[in-house]
């Protein structure tokens, strides 16, 4: 019976690292998923979560079920680090927070939530995003259409055609943001432009919904990289925000983020959160505990506070080093009169390079250089020591 099951497509980004795995090249170089290398290209678990799990060992901390909506202490911290914790809505309890299976867990609890309480209403997503975002709501149910976001004339915000799409919308629509560090593109709204795209949404009563799986990787400060989400929320709207520690605090595997619901009341919020928590049960009953303390241990106490702040700056810094070097190669080496400065622009983990399709494939049979076929490279795999190489071959891509 399972005959007639056809073979599904590989992951767009992580049958790369797939196809990275079985190159025995020496010179490959895996610049498709988003994960933090250091400067020798190896995974890194942060010092303050080695001091966590310390602790947790430690105190013999046990292993019972969590309730549905996750540990109570990460819930409070998650959405503390989300909205400042001397918000108002905070104290006001107007933040329904449910802990979620990472960034991708949360965003389908929500995604579960708008089927079942807005029937109909549409999601509008960046053109592009990323790729999982569309399988999110597919499967959830909900219907989506795609907003400008990306010129490639300037390699920049289309800012007018976002505007325009928004306004477009039928009314109460959501509207997805990528709260900081856009993926792929790297191209971030200005505060100027957040503030015109909340005044469109408002105005359209649109609902907006901000995927924040980079706070942090955009400036390396923690609160600069949450004020988009703190702007929208000072404006009193309501509003949705999925979070992921996967980046930040480089917990991939563990599974750990969280889905808040800004209501206009805190009766409104408890009952979304019951709902939330109806939802969840069936899915998966109750989340992972162990990142969840984690985070409630390195947010929740002032010392591994700033140690993490610190971290995050090392490793937001390595990736603004790179990006710098790649840059200063890519213009000392290419002699066609190209504009690289783009490179400089963008922010966060990747670079959108502009490499089309067949010059994406060029990099990675020619090369050994992996990367997605939209031209994203993660920074976050670069290190200093390969950047001429990678400037070689996109140089060498981009002209044949
Ligand atoms: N949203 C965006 C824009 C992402 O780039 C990612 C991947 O890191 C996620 C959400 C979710 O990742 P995870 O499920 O590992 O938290
Ligand atoms: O865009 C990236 O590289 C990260 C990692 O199904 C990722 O968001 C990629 C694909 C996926 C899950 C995570």
């Amino acid at each position: 019976r399972f005959e007639g099951i056809t073979m599904a497509p590989p992951d767009p980004i992580l049958g790369v690292s797939e196809a990275f795995r079985k190159d025995a090249n020496e010179m490959k170089l895996n610049l498709g998923v988003g994960a933090y290398r250091t400067e020798e290209l190896q995974p890194y678990v942060l010092n303050v979560v080695k001091k966590a799990e310390n602790l947790m060992l430690e105190r013999g901390e046990n292993k019972e079920y969590l309730p549905i909506e996750g540990l109570a202490a990460f819930n409070k911290v998650t959405a503390e680090l989300l909205f400042g914790a001397d918000n108002p809505l905070i104290q006001q309890q107007r933040v329904a927070t449910v802990q979620g299976l990472s960034g991708t867990g949360s965003l389908r609890l929500a995604a579960a939530l708008i089927e079942r309480y807005f029937p109909g209403a549409k999601v509008l997503i960046s053109s592009p995003t990323w790729g999982n975002h569309k399988n999110i709501f597919n499967d959830a149910g909900v219907p989506w259409s795609e907003y400008r976001y990306y010129d490639p004339k300037t390699v920049g915000l289309d800012f007018d055609g976002m505007i325009l799409d928004i306004k477009a919308a039928p009314e109460g629509s959501f509207i997805l943001l990528h709260g900081c560090a856009h993926n792929p593109t790297g191209i971030d709204p200005t505060p100027e432009q957040w503030e015109k795209i909340a005044d469109v949404i408002q105005q359209k009563n649109h609902i907006p919904f901000f995927d924040v799986a980079y706070q942090g990787f955009a400036s390396g400060s923690l609160d600069a990289d949450a004020s988009s989400v703190r702007s929208f929320a000072a404006r009193g709207l309501e509003l949705l925000v999925a979070q992921s520690y996967s980046k930040n605090l480089g917990l991939y595997a563990e599974r750990i983020g969280a889905i808040n619901v800004v209501c206009s009341s805190s009766d409104a919020a408890t009952r979304v959160k019951s709902q939330l928590k109806r939802l969840a049960r069936p899915m998966y009953s109750n989340p992972p505990i162990h990142g969840a303390k984690i985070v409630a241990n390195v947010v929740g106490d002032p010392s591994l506070f700033n140690e993490w702040k610190e971290e995050m700056q090392l490793m937001a810094g390595r990736i603004k080093s790179v990006r710098q070097i790649l840059f200063d190669s890519l213009s000392a080496k290419d002699k066609s009169g190209k504009d690289w400065s783009f490179i400089l622009k963008q922010i966060g983990m990747f670079s959108f390079t502009g490499l089309n399709k067949a010059q994406s494939d060029n990099m990675t049979n020619k090369w050994h250089v992996y990367m997605t076929k939209d031209g994203r490279i993660s920074l976050a795999g670069l290190s200093a020591a390969k950047c001429e190489y990678l400037a070689d071959s996109i140089i060498d891509s981009y002209h044949n």
